[in-house]
């Protein structure tokens, strides 16, 4: 299978956050993309090629405009103010406050267009977070030409995103994008199945009230483990969403052997469904080694997902997500695609 990789996404470097109560150096780093390309040229996945430059237009209908508007300013506003480092929020209009007069000033804005302070702000930001969209578009466009499946090695993250706000280290929802993408060029249906260790809450809340579009979610569950607020097993979608969202929420400690059970429930939904592609959301923080998360799949898991999900026999986009065991991400996020391949 094809890969579409940018180098831009390296200018999203530096960022720090905030992890049990210290500034920290953010998990979410440059190495992980270096070290996934280099696995994919390591065991011969295929070709890389760089992304094709798209305009924001299907962004545009996944997230909000004014939200789309923000993303590429916050790093000037904040230069502007005279600062350097980081941009992160430290206050957010929770139910309580009020949304309808959106703050004229960086930190208001930070805190309106965000869920949490994981999202952060460097000067290369936006450069890194545009590359990445375009390279799930470009990699959808792969899919959508007859190709069997693509690989968007997308950095960074997305599933986060949601129609108005930034967190947990993702802008852009790339597969959200590249789902809606895929719709607009005459899919009747796509499915998102993400395997990502936490709850894609963003994609779930993009796609909640359609019926085009089936969200499978396999993750830690919410009532123990970031993102808090969405991702449990009742959320199923509502108006003519409804029977459309899937949550398989899945306790701490969780092995192969029941992390795969999920996983067979998730694909006998999407196989009811019966999309006409498939968009991945890859994450591999569902290993053992992961130093924020606490499931415990190991490195020869990931060929036997790639392997079960190719048995759906859809044309599928992986669209990478999370993954910080950042000596072990491109064994495991590798080792999924080789295993779909092989199947
Ligand atoms: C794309 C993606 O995987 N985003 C994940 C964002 C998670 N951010 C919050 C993680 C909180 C981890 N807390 C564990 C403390 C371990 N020292
Ligand atoms: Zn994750």
């Amino acid at each position: 299978m094809r890969t579409v990789f940018s180098p831009r996404h390296a200018s999203h470097a530096g960022n720090v956050e905030l992890n049990s109560g210290a500034i920290v150096p953010a998990f979410e780093l440059p190495a992980r993309a270096e070290i996934i390309r280099a696995r994919v040229e390591e065991v011969g996945l295929g070709p890389i090629q760089p992304p094709e430059a798209h305009g924001l237009e299907t962004a545009g209908r996944v997230h909000a405009p004014d939200y789309l508007d923000f993303l590429p300013r916050a790093w000037p506003m904040w230069a502007e103010a005279g600062r350097s480092g980081t941009a992160m929020p430290f206050v957010w209009p929770v139910p309580g406050l009020r949304r309808d007069i959106p703050p004229r000033d960086i930190d208001g804005l930070l805190g309106y267009y965000s869920m949490d302070a994981g999202a952060t702000f460097v000067a290369g930001t936006w450069d890194a977070v545009k590359s990445s969209h375009d390279t799930a578009l470009s990699a959808a466009a792969l899919v959508a030409g007859g190709e069997r499946a693509a690989f968007a090695l997308c950095r960074p993250p997305g599933h986060h995103a949601g129609a108005g706000f930034a967190g947990g280290y993702c802008y852009i929802n790339n597969a959200a994008v590249a789902a809606e993408w895929l719709i607009a060029g005459g899919a009747r249906r796509v499915s998102l199945l993400d395997i990502d260790y936490h709850h894609g809450n963003g994609t779930q809340q993009i796609f909640y009230a359609r019926r085009d579009a089936q969200v499978v979610n396999i993750h830690a569950d919410p009532i123990v483990e970031y993102p808090y607020f969405l991702g449990h097993a009742d959320e199923r979608g509502e108006g003519e969403g409804e029977g459309f969202n899937l949550n398989l929420p899945l306790p701490h400690g969780t092995d192969f052997a029941a992390w795969r059970g999920a996983l067979d429930e998730g694909r006998a939904a999407v196989a009811d469904y019966a999309p006409d592609a498939l968009v991945v959301s890859l994450g591999v923080d569902t290993y053992r080694g992961d130093p924020i998360s606490q499931f415990r799949l190991d490195t020869p898991d990931y060929p036997a997902i790639g392997a079960a999900i190719a048995e759906l026999g859809l044309p599928t986009l992986f669209v990478m997500e999370g993954g910080y065991a950042v000596e072990a991400i491109g064994r495991n996020a590798v080792g999924v695609l080789a295993g779909f391949e092989a199947a």
